[in-house]
């Protein structure tokens, strides 16, 4: 074999092969905030306090099968309808508002939505966070930023880890 196909090949196979040792997921170091908004931009750990980030008590995440994955005794984030304020959502049909909703998306895929009508008009648009920090320190294997709806009976659904995205859509 030619020698710098053989290198080509050998090369191509490394970046196929993902090391042995990485079985965590990937960590998301920021969250991009996107979509029918004035103003795009990207939240990171440096930026975040622009925000006014508050700290909160108590919370249990719960998953549909009954088990409690997690208790927090204190987190500390700031609210998507805060983050939704500050990005301006841009609607020139408000008779559309029922279209409109927030995907909140992660690493791996996984993604919850909060309609446009539970943020501004239902109890939940005060309850919904952007956390950083849990029982007073930061979060670190669930990725930097975590998402939780914190008035879901049920709050494992809506407690998204390594979140990278959130983007204001429209259903058509
Ligand atoms: N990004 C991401 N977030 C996620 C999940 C997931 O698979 N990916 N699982 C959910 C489920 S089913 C539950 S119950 C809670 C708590 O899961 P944990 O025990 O893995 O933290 O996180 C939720 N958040
Ligand atoms: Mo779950």
């Amino acid at each position: 074999m030619h020698f710098l196909s053989f290198f080509l090949l050998v090369s191509l196979a490394g970046q196929a092969i993902p090391p042995v040792t990485d079985t965590t997921e990937p960590v998301t170091d920021q969250v991009v905030v996107h979509g029918l908004i004035a103003h795009p931009f990207t939240i990171t750990l440096d930026n975040i306090r622009h925000f006014k980030p508050q700290t909160y008590q108590n919370m249990n995440i719960v998953c549909s099968s009954g088990e409690t994955k997690k208790v927090l005794r204190s987190f500390e984030g700031i609210s998507l309808k805060y983050i939704l304020d500050s990005a301006g959502i841009t609607m020139p049909r408000p008779k559309e508002r029922g279209k409109y909703y927030i995907a909140v998306r992660a690493s791996d895929g996984y993604t919850t939505i909060y309609a446009w009508n539970d943020i501004y008009n239902n109890p939940t648009g005060d309850e919904v966070f952007l956390i950083f920090a849990e029982n007073g320190r930061p979060i670190m294997e669930d990725g930097r930023f975590v998402m939780i709806c914190r008035n879901d009976k049920i709050t494992g659904p809506r407690h998204v880890k390594w979140v990278e995205s959130i983007e204001v859509a429209r259903l058509p």
